[in-house]
């Protein structure tokens, strides 16, 4: 599991009272791939954040960007594997798996 609501090391506090940059640009939001599906299928990030796929499903999946430069596309991610991208850019990125297009997505970057 990851770690994000685990409780802070003191360290981690020390770092971020150092820290200028919001805590929230520092975490990775996770969308969960299961039965066919996205979840959640619309996640919302702020610019610079990691979004993680997981997947957790017994078939291969992957994530790749809806437009027609394919902007973003991930290896085939197996049952367990997952992969993460950062979003640097303010846009609405719809994406879909490319062995089943019927699974779809959408991550907001504002
Ligand atoms: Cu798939």
């Amino acid at each position: 599991m990851r770690t994000r609501f685990a409780v802070p090391s003191a360290a981690f506090f020390l770092a971020a009272l150092l820290a200028s940059a919001p805590l929230i640009a520092q975490a990775d939001q996770q969308v969960t791939i299961d039965q066919h599906m996205f979840m959640p299928a619309t996640i919302t990030v702020h610019p610079g954040e990691k979004v993680t796929w997981v997947n957790k499903d017994e078939d291969v999946h992957n994530v790749t960007s809806d437009d027609q430069g394919r902007s973003f596309r991930t290896p085939l991610l197996d049952t367990g594997e997952s992969a993460t991208l950062t979003f640097a850019s303010p846009g609405t990125f719809h994406y879909h798996c490319s062995v089943h297009p019927d699974m779809t997505g959408t991550v907001i970057v504002k």
